[in-house]
């Protein structure tokens, strides 16, 4: 007789989405998968990528069993050993650089691979493990770190809008944000806001698919974002539609800000963004007089020199609307900061004080004897991988790979697939993926928690973030308690915060009814109480902002790419691909062959300038390192702007690298992001210079 039942779950990927899924299992096998119908942010969708999960799940390319390196590093040969062999050896190495170097000499590498409170990225998975073992602590700032910075200025928190309530707005800017490639589901908002009116305008370099469906595209200069939110701040203050009510009673520092945006009429925005003057002037005009005016900006905007500036600008522009009083007005960015879930990671146990290494300074990282700048003198002697997947997804590729080809250093990696990181790893850890272990997520775009239901066991031998870590406690003999912690003890850890937004949701609802909305009202109002800043209002002056050195004031940051370089003078964007996940899937036959060989979209006047025809292959370079992508002619980006996809593997792309080998590994102007989106290069035609050669 077969048994038949169904598993509600959440899909972990770092998406803005978090849908919530339904698992079929029939016999104790995992045989269908579908987005849940009655979540009301999912509605029975999941999408083009995750639609192949369960496919990945049996893929023949999972890592099923621990390994040991016996190749060179970077071969990938390697023999399978047993837990126990694994562990030793590791509890050997880790006693040994502990001993030599102290703890901080291990860097816990965290990626984004899951958003799970418990496996993922959000609880802080092992981090009580790395306080035990004075580990460096790890700054997962490759993301949103910028942008989230430049809105705590102003807001006090990254946090703002229910991306729901676009519904409601009448004018919907989608500012540096492709949703329908990198989060569809809100897109059913931006439709209901158009059947009743609304007027919805893309502001991109690259006319993405999203673009193509809004009623206008504006084609912005790369970098140049705060140049425009101050000019369209402009135009409303010249049309006297300012919100002095609101201004007088919930901002700060209005008379000296709006000094500044005085310094921004619309012909010197045009200048600086490359946008034709009346179109800026005509969208200032919409913008005074159309409320509620929902922007939803998202990671494009600040992976850029100045991308924390610019969203700080951005976040000016319903302060002086005044749209935060209305459901459908406001900025939404994240809405990570809505759910007041806290882990105790136990800071009591670091034996002293450690350094902090952040995400996006690898490369630099692990030269030695020059580790971060000012983060002291101990070289990294550990870099313990999880969900992260470096050699594809950080900047200066060839620096990475120098760095993890080091023979001093110790590299375990706990992995679903045998990724270019892998390669390199001593150790490799089998991870479960989502269907085989228990998690707790939130959504980063939509107000929900959601509860993931095991629904089969573990492929092969593989274990959970946090039993792979359980073991490790127990083989490096450590008696902390809390180390040993259950899955389900940690989720009860997790949700008991007394916070009123977590009123009435309980472990046992969470399971029962897979998923549950903050008890917050509907349509939300995140600031109806007040902004969570210093003052208690918006802050246009920030004299925190000013500490930091970030300016007192929102001002306009330059992009990297507005220095001349007659070398590399196009500028390059590499925004999310519609068929990966960073580099999740970049494994998936199907999704591959969708995806096509890596590709560049040129404009014809620069391809024209360069000889460059549709369809050929190119090198594109700069002095860090070159990819290899065919030139796809398009009117789709703006002359001198050049578009290339991220979460190709570096190993199954031609040439060996991804669009990460020309990403200098350069700060932005806050929380040390990445700039993404803010590099020079120059293309030729690859067959051309073959010939050249020959
Ligand atoms: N299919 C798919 N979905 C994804 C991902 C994926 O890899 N694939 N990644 C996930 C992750 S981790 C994240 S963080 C998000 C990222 O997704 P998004 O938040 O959408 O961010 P990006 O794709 O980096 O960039 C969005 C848009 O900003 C544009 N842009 C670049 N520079 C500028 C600029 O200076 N100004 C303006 N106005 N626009 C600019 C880009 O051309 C791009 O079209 O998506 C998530 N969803
Ligand atoms: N050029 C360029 N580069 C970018 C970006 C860009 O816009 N342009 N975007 C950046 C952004 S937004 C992000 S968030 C980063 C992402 O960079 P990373 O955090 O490195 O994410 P991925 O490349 O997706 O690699 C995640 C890996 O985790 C594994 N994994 C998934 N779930 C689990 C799990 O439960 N346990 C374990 N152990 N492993 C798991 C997956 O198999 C995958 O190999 O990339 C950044 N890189
Ligand atoms: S990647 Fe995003 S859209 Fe796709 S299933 Fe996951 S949460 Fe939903
Ligand atoms: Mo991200």
């Amino acid at each position: 007789m077969t048994s038949e039942l169904t598993v509600l779950g959440a899909c972990p990927l770092d998406c803005p989405d978090t849908c919530s899924w339904v698992v079929t299992v029939r016999d104790g096998e995992a045989v269908g998968l579908r987005g849940n119908p009655g979540h009301p942010y999912t509605r029975g969708a999941l999408c083009v990528k995750v639609n192949r999960y369960l496919e990945q799940t049996r893929a023949a390319d999972r890592i099923l069993h621990p390994m040991r390196r016996v190749g060179p590093k970077g071969s990938g040969r390697f023999e399978r050993i047993t837990w126990d062999e694994a562990l030793a050896e590791i509890a050997t190495r880790l006693r040994r650089i502990i001993d030599e170097y102290g703890g901080e000499a291990i860097w816990p590498y965290q990626g984004t691979g899951s958003l799970g409170y418990l496996q993922g990225e959000e609880g802080g998975a092992g981090q009580r493990l790395w306080n035990v073992l004075g580990a460096s602590r790890h700054d997962l700032n490759i993301c949103s770190k910028a942008g989230g910075v430049g809105l705590r200025m102003v807001n006090g928190t990254p946090a703002g809008m229910d991306p729901e309530s676009l519904a409601l707005s009448r004018l919907i800017l989608l500012w540096g944000t492709n949703p329908l490639t990198s989060g569809h589901h809100v897109w059913k908002y931006v439709q209901q806001a158009r059947a009743n009116g609304a007027y919805v305008v893309a502001i991109d370099p690259v006319r993405t698919r999203t673009a193509d469906q809004a009623d206008e595209h504006l084609p912005i200069r790369p970098g140049t974002d705060a140049a425009l939110a101050f000019g369209l701040i402009n135009v409303v203050v010249s049309e006297g539609a300012e919100d002095r009510e609101f201004l007088a009673a919930h901002t700060l520092g209005w008379e000296e800000f709006r000094e500044e945006v005085a310094k921004f009429p619309p012909e010197r925005v045009a200048e600086i963004t490359g946008l034709p003057e009346a179109s800026i002037r005509a969208l200032g005009l919409r913008l005074a007089h159309t409320r509620p005016t929902g922007i939803r900006a998202t990671m494009g905007v600040q992976r850029h020199s100045g991308g924390g500036a610019a969203m700080r600008a951005i976040a000016c522009i319903p302060g002086v609307t005044g749209d935060w009083r209305y459901p459908g007005g406001g900025v939404a960015y994240s809405t990570s900061g809505h759910f007041p879930l806290r882990l105790d990671t136990r800071e009591d146990l670091l034996p002293h004080p450690v350094r902090t290494l952040p995400m996006t300074r690898l490369a630099e990282a692990l030269e030695i004897p020059d580790p971060v700048d000012g983060l002291g003198e101990t070289p990294v002697k550990c870099l313990w991988v999880y969900a992260a997947n470096p050699l594809a997804s950080t900047s200066d590729q060839n620096r990475v790979r120098r760095g993890l080809a080091r023979e001093d250093l110790f590299t375990v990696v706990m992995e679903q697939f045998p990724t270019d990181t892998v390669d390199y790893a001593d150790i490799v850890l089998p991870a479960t993926m989502q269907p085989e272990h228990m998690d707790l997520h939130a959504g980063y775009g939509h107000l929900y928690l959601l509860w993931n239901e095991p629904a089969v066991p573990p492929a092969g031998e593989c274990a959970s973030t946090t039993e792979t870590f359980r073991r490790v406690a127990r083989a490096m003999g450590r008696t902390e308690p809390s180390l040993y912690d259950s899955d389900l003890e940690l989720a009860e850890q997790l949700l008991s915060v007394d916070h009123p937004a977590l009123a009435g949701i309980t472990l046992d609802r969470l399971r029962k009814e897979g998923w549950v909305r903050l008890s917050v009202p509907d349509p939300f109002l995140p600031f109806a109480e007040g902004f969570p800043t210093p003052s208690g209002r918006l802050e246009f002056a920030s004299s925190r902002a000013e500490a930091l050195g970030l300016g007192r004031l929102p001002r306009y940051v330059p992009p990297h790419s507005a220095a001349e370089d007659e070398r590399y003078p196009l500028t390059l964007v590499t925004p999310a691909p519609h068929e990966f996940l960073n580099s999740t899937f970049g494994n998936n036959p199907e999704l591959r062959r969708r995806a096509k060989d890596p590709r560049v979209l040129v404009n014809p006047a620069d391809a024209a300038a360069r000889g460059l025809r549709d369809g050929v292959r190119a090198r594109v370079f700069n002095r860090h390192g070159e990819f290899l992508a065919v030139v796809e002619v398009s009117d789709r980006v703006r002359p001198g702007v050049v578009a290339s996809f991220k979460g190709h593997w570096p190993k199954l792309s031609p040439g060996g690298a991804n669009v990460n080998a020309v990403v200098e590994e350069r700060d932005a102007d806050m929380g040390r992001g990445p700039v993404y989106h803010d590099n020079r290069v120059e293309i030729t035609a690859a067959e051309a210079e073959t010939e050249e050669v020959a």
